[in-house]
């Protein structure tokens, strides 16, 4: 009875509103995991499954990229990654039967919730030209259409191949090695709308797109910085890292425009003081103003500079370069400008740089909150000038911390996929498979969506994700899907991209990390890598969701042959035979995979050579860390205008919607609420409880509109607004996006709250 799907949409969206929480986990936390899994998948599954949750022989969480504890629990995950789990290993069922029964202009019609919940698909389904129904199809004919398409093609640039970041670093691999033997280097991914800000700055600064801690960094550190991110919601078992980093004597500043309960106190579900007592995690709270990052580090570098021997003069001389020019922007900081920037007290900033002066190892944290902006990339080149003055980069307890999301997001760059691959990477290819790579840049999301909507691109493949909810712009993004000749996805469950589609649409159904994956050479594992660099296996214990899925290495293995047939002379039949055969490959194309099978044997698998890390070595352009000294940029937001900020609620893992509440804000059943300061309410007269569309204001002047949402008054910062993505990404232009990553600017939208006609 409760693995079936609701028959109706289930989406009244009525949200009902208490005052947010305090604190995260405990009790009700382990409540909620154990409820939603048993409603997907009833008691017994879920206790077996859960059970086997990031423990060193079972499945890697497909929750988040959080890395996973040297010495393990017996139940080794938290709230969100029980949902995550439950959500995949559902006994729910997408049958040829239901999509008989749908026509895709229905299915058009229902929220993304409704379709999540349908359950997983279990065939693959063929939308023909023209027709309203998906019909099943063989594997053999569904690699057929896609060949007739990509042949039909004046060039292989009119192919574009998406990446969610959960596909395995198997599967990643041979993605892009079949993309570039095609002759593309079309490899845009979830990366480019997420933490692609982070690679950018990085890479210019230290030489390496990654973040340069490790879990016992945390421990060790005696300040860490949480800044833009809602560990509570996204990465709950960092709390048990910064609950372990506090008992050691670490301070924690989270910088935020909302008070994020997760980050106030957390209850650790696994001790006894934790279900009853909790821990206090913040020690300043920073509530800045959506933007203001930059400005607040800026400042807090004036104030490192101009302190008496608080620079690590050896560490600046020996191991970076640009430092006066830098030096010179910093001192001319401005205060003013800054508490203008931020909203922030003089006395708060003047608290964080005692802290900051206080500590001899420093970590900044940071995800979604700095990476989504107009300046994300200077905000961040300024959080490495921060961490650099200091000396905190290269030395135990210190270091960059970007927090990945997806669970393999980081691993899928490490293989390759990536629009602008590194001229070395490409020599490797060659070099292995004696075919010459396409060296010319490909699309990233944002230009994809610019191809396809300018009919300069007519095949999209997504492998995995949810393209067309994900991305900015919603209405340019569906007109430009719909524009495509063929659209394919493989996928585990039914999304929105499966119904807005091209001409003909293919879903392909695939393997879970939940699920066994047996080829010919008997049961294979897959590998991930982790937010801190970590490579391990993942092996599925459950029965597949059907006998007709096929995994993602086996589909990207017929596919190849299919589409390059005898042009290839890649082993395609054996990497599908054995995931070993793979790995032996990418052994001998990625630096830091030497040796790669016996080395993912080992329990916990292996740490990637970081250079900055590991030997403070730079691999910059200048040899060096560099010191940079961008202007300083914050939104400036019109009179009568807020700046909306597009996030997460704590029941939906991006645009999969796990249910309708946000339990630490205090919101539950409906997702249409748009939170605003009280004093901010007062002044644009819009009463707690009323309704509103937002209507984003940008320069090119388009109205877009997100009709109805309620108003919530809300503790955040003045100037400020939040509301969840994806319903909101109809707000965000195609066009506004962060310089030199060009992921969108989801997280400063300028809106204006006019009151609801239905109100
Ligand atoms: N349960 C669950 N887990 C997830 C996901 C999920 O959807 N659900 N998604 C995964 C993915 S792909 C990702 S990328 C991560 C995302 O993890 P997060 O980045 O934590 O996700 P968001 O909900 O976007 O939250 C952004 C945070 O930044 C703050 N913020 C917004 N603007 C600013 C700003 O200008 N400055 C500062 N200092 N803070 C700001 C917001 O108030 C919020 O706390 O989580 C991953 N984990
Ligand atoms: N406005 C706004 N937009 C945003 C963001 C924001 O904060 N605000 N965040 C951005 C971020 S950080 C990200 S990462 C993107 C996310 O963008 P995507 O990664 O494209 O989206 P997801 O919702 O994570 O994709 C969910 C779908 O993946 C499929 N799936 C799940 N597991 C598997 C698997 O194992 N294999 C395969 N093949 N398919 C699977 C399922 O069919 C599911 O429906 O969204 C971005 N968009
Ligand atoms: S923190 Fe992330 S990876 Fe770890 S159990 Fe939770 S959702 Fe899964
Ligand atoms: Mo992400």
């Amino acid at each position: 009875m409760a693995t079936k799907p609701p028959k109706a949409d289930p989406v009244q969206d009525a949200p009902q509103v208490v005052e947010p929480k305090h604190a995260a986990a405990g009790l009700p936390a382990i409540g909620h995991s154990l409820r939603v899994a048993q409603q997907q998948m009833g008691l017994k599954r879920s206790l077996l499954t859960l059970l086997s949750v990031n423990q060193k022989d079972g499945f890697d969480c497909p929750g988040c990229a959080w890395p996973e504890p040297e010495r393990r629990h017996k139940a080794e995950f938290c709230e969100n990654g029980a949902k995550a789990v439950a959500e995949e290993a559902t006994l729910r069922r997408v049958t040829p039967e239901f999509f008989a029964a749908h026509p895709v202009s229905d299915l058009a019609t229902r929220s993304g919730y409704w379709l999540g919940q349908q359950g997983r698909l279990t065939h693959p389904m063929y939308l023909p030209e023209g027709a309203d129904h998906y019909e099943p199809v063989t594997w053999e004919r569904a690699f057929g259409i896609i060949a007739e398409e990509i042949t039909a093609l004046a060039s292989p640039d009119e192919a574009v191949f998406y990446t969610s970041g959960r596909t395995s670093n198997e599967a990643a691999f041979l993605y892009q090695l079949f993309a570039r033997e095609l002759g593309t280097n079309n490899l845009p991914d979830c990366s480019n709308m997420c933490h692609e800000s982070s690679g950018s700055a990085l890479t210019e600064t230290i030489g390496i797109g990654k973040g340069s801690v490790l879990l016992e960094d945390l421990h060790r550190a005696d300040l860490i910085i949480v800044a833009g991110q809602n560990p509570g919601t996204n990465h709950p078992r960092m709390l048990t890292a910064l609950e372990q980093a506090k008992a050691a004597g670490a301070k924690i500043i989270s910088v935020n425009p909302l008070p994020e309960a997760g980050l106030e106190k957390f209850r650790n579900p696994q001790t006894a003081k934790g279900l009853t007592a909790g821990a206090a995690l913040t020690d300043l709270f920073l509530q800045i103003r959506i933007g203001g990052d930059q400005a607040l580090f800026r400042l807090l570098n004036k104030l490192i500079v101009e302190a008496e021997g608080a620079v690590d003069e050896d560490f600046v001389r020996e191991h970076t370069h640009g430092y006066e020019e830098f030096a010179a922007a910093a001192r001319a900081a401005d205060w003013d400008e800054t508490l203008a920037a931020t909203g922030l007290r003089r006395e708060e900033i003047q608290q964080a740089l005692d802290m900051v002066l206080a500590s001899e190892r420093t970590i900044v944290c940071w995800a979604m909150g700095l990476t989504q902006h107009k300046h994300s990339v200077p905000t961040i080149k300024e959080v490495v000038n921060f961490l650099l003055l200091r000396g905190n980069i290269g030395r135990p307890g210190a270091g960059v911390c970007p927090v990945r999301g997806h669970s393999n997001v980081q691993g899928d760059r490490t293989m390759g996929i990536f629009e602008r691959p590194a001229p070395a990477f490409l020599d490797a290819l060659e070099k292995e498979f004696g075919f010459a790579p396409p060296r010319g840049h490909g699309y990233d999301v944002v230009r994809a969506i610019r191809a396809l909507r300018d009919g300069e691109a007519k095949v999209f493949f997504a492998m995995g994700g949810n393209f067309v909810s994900a991305s900015p712009d919603t209405e340019v993004t569906e007109a430009a899907m719909r524009r495509a000749r063929l659209t394919v996805h493989v996928s585990t469950k039914l999304n929105r991209s499966h119904v807005v589609t091209g001409a003909r649409a293919l879903i392909l159904p695939t393997l879970g990390r939940t699920e066994r994956d047996v080829q010919h050479s008997g049961e294979q594992f897959v590998t991930v890598e982790d937010s801190m660099g970590m490579v391990h296996a993942s092996r599925g214990r459950l029965e597949p969701a059907s006998r007709h899925l096929l995994s993602e290495p086996a589909i990207v293995c017929r596919l190849a042959r299919r589409v390059l047939g005898e042009g290839s002379r890649t082993p395609w039949e054996e990497f599908e035979k054995d995931y070993a055969a793979i790995r032996e490959r990418i052994a001998r194309v990625v630096p830091g995979f030497e040796d790669f099978n016996a080395r993912v044997a080992r329990p916990g698998g292996f740490a990637l050579p970081h250079a900055p890390r590991d030997e403070r070595r730079f691999p910059t352009a200048t040899g060096k860390a560099n010191f940079t000294a961008a202007p300083v940029e914050f939104p400036k937001v019109p009179e009568g205008r807020l700046l909306l900020q597009t996030l997460r609620s704590h029941d939906q893992y991006n645009t999969t919607i796990y249910g309708l509440d946000d339990r630490y804000r205090g919101i539950s059943n409906g997702r249409r609420v748009v939170l605003v300061n009280p004093e901010d309410a007062r002044a644009l007269k819009v009463a707690d409880g009323s309704y509103v569309d937002l209507v984003s204001e940008w320069r090119d002047g388009v109205e877009r509109r997100a009709p109805g949402f309620r108003v919530v008054h809300y503790p955040t910062a003045r100037g400020c607004a939040a509301a969840y993505y994806p319903e909101t990404n109809v707000l965000v232009p195609l066009d506004a996006t962060a310089d030199t990553s060009n992921t969108p600017a989801s997280k400063s939208v300028v809106v204006r709250l006019e009151q609801s006609a239905t109100d």
